[in-house]
């Protein structure tokens, strides 16, 4: 496998705009990537955000995004509109939770319906995935996906992404919990997958056992913020953040795929360990890179990428990319 560390692209500059440029990622300058002979030149293309979580393209070509206090932003022919599309009224914002993922309907062009992955207060942070359907008048129709998702101020997850089977799939974090990733009557460091109306498919791998939630996709997760279907195989790779030292070796950063009813692991293992029964990932990062994304590439400007997993990272604020 190659694995090459490339700098800031048109996309992740918009996630990275959020406060001050870290030293050398300045607008205009130009960053290479010895491993591939590329070099990139960094673009700011929306200045003074704050905190983006989430990107999604409509088919009609605008940009919609969330800013972790709430606010669901649009950036349509070249600028940004400055009223928020819309702000979630309930939000929790502190830490890494607040408003964060976003995700269309894969009939979004004819039905308008999105989603959206939210921290609130109730007894204790807690996190929600709500469903809209846009009109010219705004969103309207909310209706509740699920709830009680564990959180905290770390690890809540959340990232949203439609399958090529039509399901919603849901990652979400152990809250600080570290054991509620093993627990099977826990929502905490999952995924979970779910019918777009928020019913569980009945094809789910504990559906009907009574000690086990019936949304659950796969366990043992530390807490993801990155995953996606691969193009041609439809597999499911995911990104997960290793140990933070409070509750492990630091490091550990894991790239896996996600196969239904699999655990993954988390606390019984991490980093390179492997355990009966337990899935080790396909590739892992010490010291941590801290995996806030991923995504592959489909489009057309960069053919040579096209296929190749990517994802925006905490430390360091940088864009990995691996084929
Ligand atoms: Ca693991």
């Amino acid at each position: 496998m190659i694995f090459s560390a490339l700098c800031l692209a048109v996309a992740s500059a918009i996630a990275l705009a959020c406060s001050h440029p870290p030293t050398g990622r300045g607008a205009g300058e130009i960053e290479g990537s010895p491993q591939t002979q590329s070099s990139f030149k960094v673009e700011t293309v929306i200045p003074n955000l704050e905190i983006v979580w989430s990107i999604v393209w409509t088919p009609d070509g605008r940009m919609l995004f969330t800013e972790r206090p709430g606010r669901v932003r649009v950036f349509e022919n070249g600028k940004l509109r400055q009223q928020a599309l819309f702000v979630v009224p309930d939000v929790e914002p502190r830490g890494e939770s607040g408003l964060m993922s976003i995700a269309l309907h894969p009939q979004f062009a004819s039905n308008h319906l999105l989603y959206l992955s939210y921290a609130y207060n109730s007894n204790g942070q807690q996190v929600r995935v709500v469903r809209y359907r846009e009109t010219p008048d705004g969103f309207v129709d909310r209706k509740v996906i699920i709830e009680g998702i564990p959180a905290a101020q770390f690890h809540a997850g959340c990232r949203l992404r439609f399958g090529p089977d039509g399901k919603l799939y849901i990652t979400t974090g152990d809250a600080t919990e570290r054991q509620i990733a093993q627990q099977l009557n826990s929502l905490g460091g999952k995924t979970l997958r779910l019918n777009d109306d928020g019913t569980v498919p009945p094809d789910n791998p504990f559906v009907g056992r009574p000690d086990a939630r019936p949304e659950i996709w796969t366990y043992g997760n530390r807490n993801s913020q990155g995953i996606d279907f691969q193009p041609g195989t439809n597999l499911l790779w995911e990104t997960e953040h290793g140990p933070s030292g409070f509750d492990g070796p630091g490091g550990g950063d894991e790239v896996n795929i996600l196969e239904r009813g699999k655990n993954y692991g988390w606390p019984v293992i991490h980093h390179r360990q492997t355990h009966e029964g337990m899935e080790s990932p396909i590739l892992e990062y010490t010291p941590a890179c801290a995996p806030g994304s991923g995504m592959f590439y489909r489009g057309s400007q960069f053919p040579k990428f096209n296929g190749n997993f990517f994802s925006g990272v905490w430390s360091g604020r940088a864009l990995f990319g691996s084929s």
